[in-house]
């Protein structure tokens, strides 16, 4: 397969000013004849240049230019390409295609999920529908007519306006849309189906009422309020934060079960998958109803940052992706918890991103090759990119970002636009020169800062000394990286609270009425700066809020560490204190398991979360989060070399001692949470409730409480929520008591039995036994990929089982026996052929071999090596495992 470079990036010779599809479904082939309206591109160098489009698992019926048949002699027909070598300057091309959606099994291009046919077109989609010039610098006027048969599929949707509908003759009927946006295809999308509506308008800022409709199956009719509510509260925020008002005169949502992404954000519209649309309390976790609320604004927000501004080629895919997920954490920070959320999604970053960055398909935000784009829908472009644009905002504050933004899109309405374009506008509305910054979309990997500090009490001068490097990643080595224009946010705690901060060379830092938070630049690979005016020593806080996606060290007494927790301002930093803290303290616990010796958990950590379990005065969110050990994988990414049975005994036994110390605080915790007869809100205040009383909850079951087993049946029968249905229902899959396993088994059939024609729960049900770290965990997973609830197919129930258990069950996935990495090569092998993108994803896991010890290193390169083997790899598999094993 062949590499494709952005510095090869060339404008298209041609460009399609309006396209006319006309798209016949039927049971067995569907017809799509295509207009285009087809001209030179004036900027094109090569004015002799034949036209290529392209175009893969399609039959070509007919093209015609200008009415003229072109004659077989005169096109050369590819895999991929269409080529038809003399053709005027300006013209009308027409092709008629036939495609087969119902076997689709790859969910790009158009698609049948269950009783509907359906679209998914970025990355590369597009070209399984029409032969076209499927790239975003390509912009054109879409009129898109569908015709079906009316009983089977009466809603007929695509983008923009409805201009016209009627009947056809033996039961068919045709619906016409009209988008006056111009978009790249990787845009359009696709409807025909049996769907029920719910419907809501929206006024916006200039008084224009816009119709919202979300189109479902009508069992689910009764769970979209949740994403009504969010895209009206979405549409509200970009008007009041960003000055963004919508453009259509009509927004719609449809769910679909089968999708490879979370949704797509097509204009007008959005495809979603189910699971990030439909949520009720009785069947959606507080989890599922934050990712519906995030991924409904997500989408919605694209309408700019994506839509109206798209990206000139897929290596800018950041420009749309970093910036919407920034603008969609924003908007969830305001709608929830503003701690709760950045916790979450530095949670996310430290542990899977880190993870990305340190492995071998490590590459910047701005990715310089691909083989395969969908391989590059990564954590890294979104979730790092994500970090990059909120340091932008950083440092150039709340007001000129927003004159940044505002500029990026007048300048750029209705353009393919780049990286460059968007820094550009921020530097030209904040006067600040962002050239070295620019390197966090050029170079790879997760930067290190190292602190040291020293203190002279005589003159009350404090000075912090900070040296920065960024590791080796596949494409540059450490020596070639350069360094990073980093905003370092810090607070200074003394005995009493958070001191003044007085930078020497600097004007006091007013956002902060007290001057206690300071962002420092760090811009060379070392820099010392000074504080004065200091009447203690202080306990520095580094990186408050994470204000950059680094690692940073700094050599931490835990006292310091218990300071911090009980005394910062910052709720981040007070978190990240009690996870270091707390990875302390498990690596200890793991030292003694491999010395074979008993380990008595530090009374520090200990008294630290009696402490917080005691104050009443504390932010319920904030407890819970305290309360919530490092994950097995946050410590495999911080390790050198991944210990996994040390990680996970370590782990569990420092869990089992604090809930036998706190028997009695999490006890009362748990009570006092519990029974409370009020009404289901998913509000900060109830959310967080929830959360601290299930991790309580699960403490007790897993020290043993006498009656804590009881606590989790009482919970699983009685719950009015899945929130704590499925919270209860994990407890008791993971309890080794003795009592628990005949308890599992039933409260599983129960479960299964009362939830079995609800898809979304019923993965959640998948989710819990993956996840259970008993033993015998490859085994039950097996069994349940016979069950009638597993389906290869969908990737949602890849996901929930295979996915979950490859990822998150590292005692079971990684037996010293390599079953796991067998299974998981099998499981890709099949998906390779049904579904290359979710088989590349679902890769990641063996990925890591390189962390693992060499015996686990050379049964995960083992089934890298048969995957590599197989004679009919796709692009995305391909370059998944050919990367991982270089
Ligand atoms: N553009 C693909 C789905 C999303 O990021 O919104
Ligand atoms: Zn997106």
């Amino acid at each position: 397969p062949k590499t494709i470079y952005l510095k090869d990036y060339r404008s298209p010779d041609f460009l399609i000013d309006k396209t006319d599809l006309h798209v016949v479904l039927t049971d067995d082939v569907t017809c799509v004849t295509a207009t285009l309206q087809v001209r030179r591109n004036p900027a094109t160098e090569n004015k002799q240049a034949p036209l290529v489009l392209n175009g893969q698992d399609m039959i070509l019926k007919d093209v015609s230019i200008d009415g003229c048949p072109v004659q077989n002699s005169q096109y050369v027909l590819s895999p991929e390409t269409l080529t038809i070598n003399e053709v005027p300057d300006a013209f009308a091309l027409k092709t008629v295609c036939e495609i087969k959606p119902q076997e689709n099994t790859s969910l790009e291009g158009l698609y049948r999920s269950r009783t509907m046919y359906c679209t998914q077109c970025e990355a590369e989609g597009f070209r399984k529908i029409t032969y076209y010039l499927d790239r975003p610098d390509v912009l054109s006027e879409f009129t898109t007519t569908i015709v079906a048969d009316k009983a089977q599929f009466p809603v007929l949707l695509s983008n923009g306006n409805l201009i016209d509908k009627g009947e056809l003759d033996n039961g068919q009927h045709f619906a016409s849309w009209h988008d006056p946006f111009k978009k790249p295809a990787y845009l359009f999308a696709l409807v025909a189906g049996d769907l029920s509506v719910i419907e809501d308008t929206f006024v916006t800022c200039s008084n224009r009422t816009i119709d919202l409709k979300i189109f479902v199956e009508e069992k689910d009719l009764d769970k979209c309020d949740h994403a009504m509510a969010s895209l009206k509260n979405a549409m509200r925020w970009d008007e009041e934060v960003y000055g963004r008002e919508y453009d259509l005169d009509i927004f719609m949502i449809v769910a679909v079960d089968d999708f490879n992404m979370g949704a797509m954000e097509n204009k007008g519209l959005n495809i979603f998958n189910t699971s990030c649309v439909l949520a009720k309390p009785e069947t959606t976790t507080d989890m599922g109803f934050q990712r519906v609320e995030g991924v409904v604004a997500h989408e919605y927000f694209h309408n700019w940052s994506g839509n109206r501004v798209t990206c000139r080629d897929w290596f800018q895919l950041s420009l749309k992706e970093g910036f919407t997920v920034f603008r969609d954490a924003e908007f969830s920070a305001d709608m929830g918890s503003r701690t709760v959320k950045r916790v979450e999604d530095v949670s996310l970053l430290r542990t899977l991103q880190f993870a990305e960055d340190a492995g071998p398909m490590a590459h910047p935000v701005r990715p310089p090759s691909f083989i395969e784009i969908s391989n590059f829908y990564t954590l890294t472009v979104y979730e790092k990119g994500a970090e990059v644009v909120r340091m932008i905002h950083t440092l150039l504050g709340a007001e000129k970002f927003r004159q940044g933004s505002d500029l990026y899109f007048e300048r750029h309405d209705g353009e393919a636009a780049t990286i460059e374009n968007f820094v550009a506008a921020m530097e030209d509305a904040s006067g600040r020169d962002l050239s070295q910054f620019t390197r966090w979309y050029s170079q790879a990997g997760t930067p290190r800062i190292t602190a040291k500090d020293s203190y002279d009490e005589a003159s009350g001068i404090y000075q912090l000394t900070l040296t920065q490097s960024c590791p080796d990643t596949p494409e540059a080595t450490t020596e070639e990286k350069q360094p990073f224009h980093i905003p370092v946010a810090i607070g200074l705690l003394g005995d009493a609270g958070n001191l003044a901060i007085h930078l020497q060379g600097t004007e006091p830092d007013h956002d902060t009425p007290d001057n206690t938070h300071k962002v420092l630049e760090l811009t060379q690979a070392e820099q010392t700066f000074s504080f004065e005016k200091l009447p203690e020593r202080p306990i520095p806080v580094l990186l408050r809020g994470f204000s950059a996606p680094v690692k940073l060290e700094f050599d931490y007494s835990r006292e310091q560490l218990t300071a911090i927790m009980s005394r910062d301002d910052d709720g981040y930093s007070r978190w990240d204190a009690c996870q270091k803290l707390a990875v302390a303290v498990i690596h200890d616990a793991m030292q003694a398991y491999r010395s074979g010796q008993p380990y008595i958990v530090d009374t520090l950590l200990a008294e630290a979360y009696r402490t917080i379990l005691n104050d009443s005065s504390l932010d319920q969110a904030m407890v819970a989060l305290m309360l919530q050990l490092p994950s097995e994988a946050y410590l495999s990414e911080i390790a050198d070399v991944v210990d996994v049975e040390a990680i996970h005994f370590a782990r569990q036994d420092v869990r089992k001692q604090l809930a036998v110390a706190l028997e009695a605080e999490l006890l009362h915790t748990y009570n006092s949470l519990t029974g409370k007869d009020k009404p289901f809100s998913t509000s900060a205040e109830a959310v967080a409730e929830r959360s601290l009383k299930n991790i309580a909850l699960s403490y007790l079951v897993h020290g043993e409480a006498s009656s804590a087993l009881a606590l989790a049946q009482q919970q699983l029968q009685s719950a009015t929520n899945m929130t704590d249905e499925i919270s209860a229902l994990s407890v008791l899959v993971n309890s080794d008591s003795e009592a628990a396993p005949a308890m599992a088994q039933q409260a599983l059939a129960d479960f299964f039995t009362r939830w079995q024609h609800e898809a979304l729960v019923v993965n959640q049900w998948l989710v819990a036994q993956a996840n259970c770290v008993l033993p015998e965990g490859l085994e039950r997973v097996k069994t349940l990929m016979q069950h009638e609830a597993f389906d290869i197919k969908n990737p949602n129930k890849v996901r929930s089982l295979i996915g979950a258990f490859c990822n998150n069950n590292a005692i079971n996935f990684h037996h010293a026996d390599g079953a796991g990495y067998e299974f998981l090569a099998d499981q890709i092998i099949t998906l390779n052929e049904l579904n290359p993108q979710i088989a590349a994803r679902q890769l990641t896991p063996l990925t890591k071999w390189r962390k693992y010890d060499e015996s686990r290193q050379a049964l995960m390169c083992k089934a890298l090596e048969r995957i590599l083997a197989e004679p009919a790899l796709s692009k995305d598999v391909y370059e998944v495992v050919s990367k991982s094993l270089k």
